[in-house]
């Protein structure tokens, strides 16, 4: 039995707009700020009724990542620092959706199908990004925390990553870190410089590198950490809030889709460069190499260059470890055909949305994960966590114990919650040091073909069903059969499209032997969506 009295009274404050429908997508709620107040307070009801059920705690990240100012949203951190299960994200889209007076019967409903004890303790860990309605939207996570009588601790200012962390670490007793932002700083910044100090190359030890904070959270986290980071890694924090917008021109979003760097950022030849969205959970990197062409290193080259390292590193340790990467059919051609073909490295393919890639690499004992558009980290399953960190205090052989070192150093380094633009962003330098590589060295480990990406308004986008991790169109009939035909006409070309999660569109994505045959594919198989 559960005492919903007060859940009645608080909610008044935080009514519902009539009408509106939201649904927990990809990403968690994500709207227009003006409209989410009562789905955070009952995103605070329905934390409070996970964590008693996982008695664990639970996070809950009040942001809209790279969508505009105006925006807000709001996503569920479960004990591990995972995203929310599946199923609760249904009871996240009804509890979100009913009227006043049916929210006691959805929590009701709830802890009967769930078999929440509801005697058990509940704790919420609350995190927002700089968005100016954030702190009002957290207050009202908060009052649905309180509303149920659950304990709660506000983080305040945190990057979406520092929170998974956070809440990993309280539910492992502090096997992972410390659950603060400090101890999230202390960690990668002492694995950073542990892992740049096993540098044998004469390589140049002072380092800078350009980074876009988007105008967000991330610029300011990354700020706090310099003080942590005691090395020679300078860092050029630019579009760091302070007069710029948040994600207006700029953050990896930007970079990605418009294939060109933010307006105002003057990047010298060959410098590194590199942008975070909004929420500091996706990373792009990106130089200009001299002649006036700029050069993008998304995801897909993020996860070469992660697992071209590790697989390094697993010859030098001598284990025989399971490695793969997975990838969403955005990847571009030429890096899975490079990771299959040159590096022998099997490559799965998911539906987009990071679950579903988290998902998959768990499989593995070590599981490169990656987006296109710069979300991904790296999974290691705990036996060859153990393996690795045994071989690191015991082993004899001091070659191979000094590579095992390198790879707990790896590991620690890694935010393995989620993507974490902070994270991967270090690892990334780590390894461009201790590989002695430039970043047009990195690019040029493959050459990516060319590609377009579309998005068409139609009148319901969910007439297009999709299969095959969304490459191909199953409704409405004849639309694959038009694509394969297109496809056909062009070289090394491949299309799919697929309908929006996040926005009401349907997307295209062509790539073929030239950027006009990709831009005139996705342009043709834009027409055969109609
Ligand atoms: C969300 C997903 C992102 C995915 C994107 C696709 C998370 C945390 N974020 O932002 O991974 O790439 O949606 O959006 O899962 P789309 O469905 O509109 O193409
Ligand atoms: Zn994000």
């Amino acid at each position: 039995y559960m005492d919903f009295e007060s859940v009645k009274q608080l909610s008044l404050q935080h009514s519902k707009p009539a009408g509106l429908l939201l649904q927990y997508g990809t990403a968690g709620f994500r709207t227009k700020a003006e409209y989410l107040d009562h789905v955070m307070f009952r995103m605070g009801l329905l934390a409070v009724l996970r964590s008693k059920q996982q008695k664990s705690t639970i996070g809950v990240m009040v942001t809209a990542s790279h969508n505009p100012e105006e925006d807000n949203g709001v996503k569920l951190v479960d004990p591990m620092g995972e995203m929310l299960a599946p199923a609760w994200e249904e009871y996240a889209t009804s509890l979100a959706n009913a009227e006043e007076l049916e929210i006691s019967s959805v929590l009701a409903d709830i802890v009967q199908k769930e078999s929440v004890d509801v005697n058990q303790n509940a704790f919420v860990a609350i995190g927002r990004d700089t968005r100016h309605s954030s702190e009002k939207l957290a207050h009202a996570v908060v009052d649905g925390v309180t509303s149920l009588g659950a304990q709660y601790q506000d983080y305040g200012l945190v990057t979406t990553p520092q929170l998974h962390y956070i809440v990993c670490c309280r539910n492992t007793e502090g096997q992972y870190g410390t659950a603060t932002v400090e101890g999230y700083y202390k960690k990668l910044s002492k694995a950073f410089s542990d892992l740049i100090k096993q540098n044998a190359s004469s390589g140049d030890s002072h380092r800078s590198v350009r980074v876009d904070g988007a105008n967000g959270i991330g610029a300011m986290k990354l700020k706090e950490m310099e003080h942590y980071l005691q090395t020679g890694l300078f860092l050029h924090v630019l579009n760091d809030g302070a007069c710029g917008k948040l994600n207006h021109l700029c953050g990896a979003d930007y970079v990605k889709v418009q294939q060109k760097p933010p307006p105002g950022l003057d990047m010298k030849p060959m410098e590194r460069c590199c942008s975070f969205d909004g929420d500091a959970d996706r990373i792009v990197y990106f130089y200009n190499d001299g002649a006036g062409h700029f050069h993008l290193l998304d995801g897909d080259k993020i996860a070469t260059l992660i697992s071209t390292f590790l697989k390094e590193l697993l010859l030098k340790v001598d284990l025989n470890l399971k490695m793969a990467v997975v990838q969403t059919a955005y990847a571009n051609g030429s890096s899975t055909r490079y990771l299959e073909e040159t590096m022998k490295v099997p490559v799965y393919c998911t539906k987009t949305g990071v679950k579903h890639l988290h998902h998959k690499a768990q499989e593995f004992d070590i599981g490169v994960y990656f987006e296109a558009n710069g979300h991904g980290t790296v999974l290691f399953s705990k036996s060859a966590e153990e393996t690795i960190r045994q071989l690191a205090k015991h082993e004899t052989d001091a070659k191979k114990r000094e590579a095992a070192e390198m790879f707990e150093n790896t590991i620690n380094l890694i935010n393995q919650t989620v993507g974490d633009a902070i994270s991967d962003m270090l690892l990334i330098e780590a390894i461009l040091l201790l590989k002695n590589l430039t970043v047009q060295q990195w690019d040029a480990i493959y050459t990516d073909l060319p590609n377009r990406q579309l998005k068409v308004k139609v009148a319901d986008r969910r007439v297009i069903e999709t299969t095959d991790a969304e490459r191909r169109a199953v409704t409405p009939p004849g639309l694959q059969e038009k694509i394969d035909d297109l496809v056909k006409q062009y070289k090394l070309s491949r299309a799919f499209v697929r309908p929006s999660g996040t926005e009401d569109v349907v997307r295209v994505y062509a790539e073929a032997d030239t950027q006009e045959n990709a831009d005139a594919l996705a342009h043709a198989v834009s027409l055969a969506v109609y």
